[in-house]
């Protein structure tokens, strides 16, 4: 169901020449007993990303979701891309998340990477909202644009693809442009991403889903070795 949004991040990912990395067998795809539950990873790079990884959550008729992450280079301060979109089905709501997000909350970074996702809320006012409930802390990571969608089956088929299309397309336009860095140096950055890591494998409320469909030690392996490197 979910699927088109993976479709639409490969297109743009050939068309910037990123190279996919083989991964592990066991994280390439791993099921559940009885395989209700089926995740499938991705992992790509280019000359500017270090890590673009894909997560693709398998439920049939009660849960998919899509989940990726990418990490510039430690050269370049532009945020972090972050996507997270679950489709509960048994209920039929949409949660979607999406960010660029930033490495600090200074005003002038935050203007400069961050407020072009305006111009999605603007088109797309489905995707305007901006309330967080208490999992993460959303001065922490977050810009004040990130887009949150909670919604139905109509926002899934109508406006979703869409709204994923112009988001790839504003992050990735950023890199058309040479800026030098102006607020962080390359030291700061890594540890900017080491500390993203720290703080989203502590909050990522999947841990507890993943454990309960593939087991502690499948997950454990997984969070350090595959979502949160760095941590
Ligand atoms: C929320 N994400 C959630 C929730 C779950 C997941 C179960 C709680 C849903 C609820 O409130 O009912 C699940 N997250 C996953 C899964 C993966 C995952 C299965 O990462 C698989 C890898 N989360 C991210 C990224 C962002 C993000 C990169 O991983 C940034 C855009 C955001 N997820 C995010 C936010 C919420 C959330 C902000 C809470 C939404 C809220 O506060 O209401």
């Amino acid at each position: 169901m979910l699927n088109s949004l993976l479709d639409v991040l490969n297109i743009s990912l050939q068309e910037r020449n990123f190279s996919e990395k083989k991964l592990p067998s066991d994280f390439q795809e791993f099921h559940n007993k009885d395989s209700k539950y089926i995740i499938k990873n991705y992992l790509f790079e280019s000359s500017k990303y270090r890590r673009w990884r894909v997560t693709t959550l398998n439920g049939g008729d009660k849960l998919q979701v899509f989940n990726t992450v990418a990490y510039p280079n430690h050269s370049s301060e532009k945020p972090i891309l972050g996507v997270d979109i679950l489709w509960f089905g048994v209920s039929n709501k949409l949660l979607a998340v999406l960010d660029f997000q930033p490495l600090i909350q200074n005003k002038n970074y935050l203007d400069q990477y961050c407020s072009r996702l305006n111009l999605i809320k603007e088109k797309y006012s489905n995707f305007d909202n901006e309330r967080m409930k208490e999992i993460y802390d959303s001065n922490k990571y977050f810009s004040p644009w990130v887009i949150i969608c909670r919604g139905n089956k109509l926002h899934l088929d109508r406006e979703l693809n869409k709204v994923f299309k112009m988001f790839l397309k504003e992050y990735l336009s950023m890199d058309d442009i040479v800026i030098d860095n102006q607020f962080l140096n390359n030291k700061e950055i890594r540890s900017k991403h080491i500390e993203y890591d720290r703080y989203s494998s502590e909050k990522d409320p999947a841990e507890k889903l993943f454990k309960s469909f593939f087991g502690k030690s499948w997950t454990e392996k997984f969070v350090k070795e595959f979502l949160f490197t760095l941590s």
